[in-house]
């Protein structure tokens, strides 16, 4: 039996699959994700998340083909690769590969220290810029994550312990498409990580258990921690800080007009940016012209 302690309900195996896809479902249709005429590119890590949201989303029959982004995180992206691979053979599903060494002649560590950014910044500036390209090449309509409850209230928390307004209008389950962005979508908002852990134990989906090495002081971590403490003296906290941040004060934050700079198209790849060149296009000029670093020689600055 499963014990979801925030829903004062207990499951079965198979029932607690069905939860899982009304879950899902429900944010599809709250959120209009999308429909299922459009086709869906889903980021997959090799993680529970990414894989249990991509079984999901075939189970309920959408069109859904993975994007797995080989990130040159030494023996960590080897094993995540792995994993992605199996699932879609497992499956008979498609996987699109990128990899950044032999695709864009860098790793994450080496892109990190030549742009003088923590590794998950580079790291998600890559993934964010790679996404979005793979999905317009492929002809997608949208590109799903698999961020669940926790991650969004781990971010939610940690932009309102400083107040970044910027962000808070932006952190929505649905970014809708704009010029030379597809749009992005999250459809297992809301659920946690125990229970995508569960529902992948339930399919029987191998998945990468170890966490990235370079998330090491990541702050949403420390984050989840504390929200975890609140959620285990007061079930439901989580659900309601994000929900209810949702409907009643996130569109407080949302900027009336748009892009406040004009965007113009990157001199280099055409995508929307301010400057001559995008910020991606920066990195792979920085990165690719440096020496590569060892993986355990990355240290994250120092705020
Ligand atoms: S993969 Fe990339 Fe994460 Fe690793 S470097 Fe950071 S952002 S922790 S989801
Ligand atoms: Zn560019």
């Amino acid at each position: 039996m499963i014990e979801l302690r925030r829903h004062n309900a207990s499951f079965c195996g198979p029932c607690f699959v069905h939860y899982t896809e009304q879950q899902v479902r429900k944010a599809i249709d709250e959120f209009e994700m999308f429909t299922p005429e459009e086709r869906i590119l889903v980021a997959v890590s090799g993680g529970k998340d990414s894989l249990g949201l991509w079984d999901l989303l075939l189970g309920l029959g959408y069109q859904v083909d993975g994007l797995y982004l080989g990130l040159g995180i030494g023996e960590y992206s080897d094993a995540s690769g792995t994993y992605a691979r199996a699932f879609a053979a497992s499956r008979g599903a498609r996987l699109v590969e990128v990899d950044l060494p032999a695709d864009y002649g860098y790793d994450i560590p080496t892109g990190a220290v030549a742009a003088r950014r923590a590794p998950c910044s580079a790291c998600g500036l890559s993934k964010r810029h790679l996404f979005n390209r793979a999905a317009l090449d492929g002809g997608y309509d949208v590109v799903a994550t698999g961020h669940n409850l926790d991650d969004e209230a781990a971010v939610l928390f940690g932009n309102v312990l400083r107040w970044n307004t910027d962000y808070l209008g932006r952190q929505l389950p649905v970014l809708p498409a704009e010029a030379g962005f597809v749009r992005k979508v999250k459809p297992l908002v809301r659920l946690d990580e125990r229970e995508m852990a569960a529902y992948c134990v339930i399919r029987g989906i191998d998945y990468i258990v170890e966490e990235c090495p370079m998330a090491d002081g990541n702050r949403h971590l420390g984050y989840k921690e504390a929200l975890n403490l609140v959620e285990a003296g007061s079930p439901g906290s989580k659900h309601a800080f994000y929900f209810e941040f949702l409907a009643r004060a996130s569109s407080r934050f949302r900027a009336p007009g748009g892009h406040e700079v004009p965007l113009r198209e990157c001199s280099r790849c055409g995508s929307p940016t301010t400057g001559e060149v995008c910020a991606f296009c920066a990195l792979v000029d920085r990165a690719s012209a440096s020496e590569p670093v060892a993986l355990g020689a990355t240290r994250r600055p120092r705020r």
